[in-house]
């Protein structure tokens, strides 16, 4: 037997030393002093032996058992830290090496400028709201004083979906619905896309984009909206801006205006840019028509309230002299990386 311990060892020794990873190490442990090992037999085989030899070969037993895990030990961690060293080796990270380049892009100019927009009027305490672009006719036109036979609705070139689903004209709808859900006072702005029917050029679009808003409350007066937008448009394009206000004609607001600025380029002078005309078209205002005020559930002998429109393309194309309109759903990189 004590031949038999002696050759266990020597193979598992020989057998350790040549394992290189951690599952040949572990089927060698279960082969050798796993339940069904070899020197597990040889310990359960130890009732055989006579009372005398039982001792000797018991201590000898514990001895290979104890020098083949040992051993074990020490071949799990070498074979640890070679597999560490290997994928260290492997894994090296030469930081010397050039970066990888990733274009960064950039906000498109329509959202730079509504972006702009937008943060004025939230200093000023309007709330930005959207809705339905898929809108019924009843929030396109009927709440807004443009009944059925009113010519308004044919010279919009409206894309109708049914005879009462349409894509919206304007974002007004939105409005519609605050007024409905709300108690004034109400200090909102509506920006989104709005669609009519008009055959692409440099000036005309089907889709474009239009900033709507409208404040209501107890004595809300035409002061309030010209200093609004005079103050807007100070914020937009430098404090010295000078505005007017042109009587104009919409059927939701009575009375109403448009609103111009003075040419930034000639100071009235008339050049290239505002077309000799010395002042350039930035919006449309008026106050809230009474009818449409009442039709939304708001009594106009209590509150008045104003609104404007602003078209978006069309202030940025000035901003940053564009002269034409298509370049903006293009999406040709040549054109947005100029801006
Ligand atoms: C409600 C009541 C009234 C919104 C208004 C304008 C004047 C206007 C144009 C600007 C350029 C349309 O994109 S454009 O062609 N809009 O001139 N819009 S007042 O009036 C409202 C809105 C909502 C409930």
């Amino acid at each position: 037997m004590k031949e038999a311990l002696q050759a266990i060892l020597t193979k598992a020794q020989e057998q350790l030393r040549a394992a290189g990873d951690l599952k040949a190490l572990d089927e060698i442990r279960v082969a050798v002093l796993g339940k069904k090992g070899e020197l597990t037999g040889i310990l359960k085989s130890m009732g055989k032996l006579s009372p005398e030899e039982r001792p000797v070969i018991g201590q000898l037993a514990n001895e290979v058992r104890s020098q083949i895990e040992a051993l074990l030990e020490e071949r799990i961690a070498e074979v640890k830290e070679e597999e560490l060293s290997r994928r260290l080796q492997a894994e090296q990270l030469d930081v010397t090496l050039p970066g990888q380049r990733r274009p960064l892009g950039k906000k498109h100019p329509l959202t730079q400028v509504l972006d702009e927009v937008k943060e004025i009027f939230l200093g000023m305490g309007f709330s930005v709201v959207q809705g339905p672009e898929v809108e019924l006719d009843y929030y396109n036109f009927e709440a807004l004083n443009l009944p059925k036979d009113h010519p308004a609705r044919d010279t919009q070139d409206t894309f109708y979906i049914t005879d009462r689903v349409l894509l919206r004209t304007q974002t007004s709808g939105v409005q519609v619905r605050v007024m409905e859900k709300q108690k004034p006072p109400i200090r909102a702005i509506s920006p989104g896309r709005v669609y009519r029917s008009d055959a692409v050029d440099a000036t005309h679009s089907p889709l474009f984009h239009q900033i709507e808003g409208l404040v209501v409350d107890k004595g809300v007066t035409m002061a309030d909206l010209k200093g609004t937008l005079e103050i807007f448009v100070k914020h937009l394009y430098g404090n010295d801006t000078v505005v007017r206000f042109r009587p104009h004609h919409f059927p939701f607001t009575e009375p109403s205006a448009e609103m111009d600025a003075q040419c930034f380029a000639c100071h009235g002078e008339g050049c290239r840019l505002c077309k000799g005309e010395g002042w350039i078209e930035i919006l449309g205002c008026g106050m809230v028509h009474p009818k449409v005020l009442r039709g939304c559930g708001i009594d106009p002998e209590e509150y008045s309230g104003f609104a404007f429109g602003i078209g978006l393309e069309r202030i940025v194309m000035r901003n940053f002299n564009i002269d034409d309109l298509r370049l903006f759903y293009e999406n040709d990189l040549r054109f947005l990386s100029q801006f």
